[in-house]
């Protein structure tokens, strides 16, 4: 808890460009928690370099991460925003996590062996104690929520594991993390193949609507997305890519399933998709208007980096000397 309010924590890798899942799936919900939560959002940008990256690139989508962040509604003066590597407890808390985590553990990560497979070259220690780098960004602030995808759950399953273990040897020193899941637009699949997610790394362009695609290539997305031959609009398992569709539609102008079915209930499918498509640029515009905007504004994006890593790093380190004192660490002298 920080005053009245329970914590909460997520993050996103600074990696490629964001797609519509990303925000239906995680950033739309991190908006509306933010009220109701003392929410720390980090661009984790040590995760990135767990695969090989372009410097001066990834510090480019580190800011632009950060400010799309703020663009999409997260008010920097209530929620902390800021960069993973400006808080040196998340490092400091990983390498204690890490001794206080089996190797066993790490080897059933099924994102790690996805990973791994992907990039054959270069299997490197970072990506094997990923999971445990996650963990600390989590425990290093005594988070009760943690917002994710579907995917991240694995993760928020050993992190848990590694604060009870701590915790059954320690004290009570870690609060106990619990998911979020959202109940919209958890999983928005792949306008292409409905059966893969939606994902910013996809080799098809046409398979993902990018936050920052102008309306007529987002249109043209949707109007190119693969659905059936049955030609009727229905929310069921049998017609996967309108169903994506009508998840989409919904999460954009906030109807439900049976609404949209009545709503378009005898008109075609390439109707529909027009007014897919237009609720998209709908929800899309105006975020990217914020986003230009804020963008030219230098001077507001530095102040919200620096006077958030200075915040985050107080309560990091509240927790970090805590942490430190229960292992052993020999008490500073001032
Ligand atoms: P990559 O393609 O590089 O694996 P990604 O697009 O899957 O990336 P992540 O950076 O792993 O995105 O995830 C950021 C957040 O967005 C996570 O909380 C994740 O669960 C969520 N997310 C990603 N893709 C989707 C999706 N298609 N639908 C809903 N949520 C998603
Ligand atoms: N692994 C996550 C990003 C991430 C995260 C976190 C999410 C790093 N640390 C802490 C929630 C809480 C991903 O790949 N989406």
């Amino acid at each position: 808890m920080i005053g009245e309010k329970k914590v909460l924590f997520s993050g996103m890798q600074a990696t490629g460009s964001l797609t519509l899942g990303n925000y239906l799936g995680a950033l739309k919900n991190w908006v509306s928690l933010s009220e109701e939560y003392e929410c720390f959002y980090s661009v984790v940008d040590m995760h990135s370099i767990t695969i090989r990256q372009d410097a001066p690139q990834l510090r480019k989508r580190a800011r632009d991460l950060l400010t799309l962040y703020i663009a999409a509604g997260l008010d920097p003066e209530k929620n902390c925003i800021y960069y993973q590597s400006h808080v040196s407890g998340h490092a400091e808390l990983a390498w204690i996590l890490n001794c206080f985590t089996y190797m066993g553990e790490l080897n059933r990560m099924t994102q790690f062996k996805d990973k791994a497979a992907r990039h054959a070259d270069n299997i490197n220690a970072g990506l094997y104690t990923y999971p445990v780098l996650m963990a600390a960004d989590i425990l290093l602030y005594q988070t009760d929520v943690v917002p994710v995808g579907n995917d991240q759950l694995q993760h928020l399953e050993l992190t848990r594991d590694i604060a009870q273990r701590f915790n059954s040897i320690y004290g009570e020193v870690f609060t106990i993390p619990e998911p979020y899941i959202g109940r919209v637009g958890a999983r928005i699949m792949s306008l292409q193949n409905p059966s893969k997610k939606m994902s910013k790394s996809d080799e098809n362009p046409n398979a993902s609507i990018y936050l920052m695609d102008d309306p007529d290539t987002v249109i043209r997305k949707c109007k190119r997305a693969v659905t059936d031959s049955e030609g009727v609009i229905a929310y069921r398992e049998e017609q996967p890519g309108l169903r994506n569709l009508i998840d989409i539609y919904c999460a954009c102008t906030d109807r439900t399933p049976e609404e949209t079915v009545k709503e378009f209930d005898g008109r075609g499918y390439g109707e529909f998709k027009m007014a897919v498509g237009e609720a998209v640029v709908g929800v899309l515009k105006p975020l990217q208007e914020r986003y230009v905007r804020l963008s030219q504004d230098k001077e507001l994006i530095d102040r919200v980096i620096k006077e958030n890593a200075e915040k985050a790093g107080y309560y990091a380190q509240k927790t970090l000397r805590k942490v430190q004192k229960k292992v052993g660490f020999p008490e500073r002298i001032r």
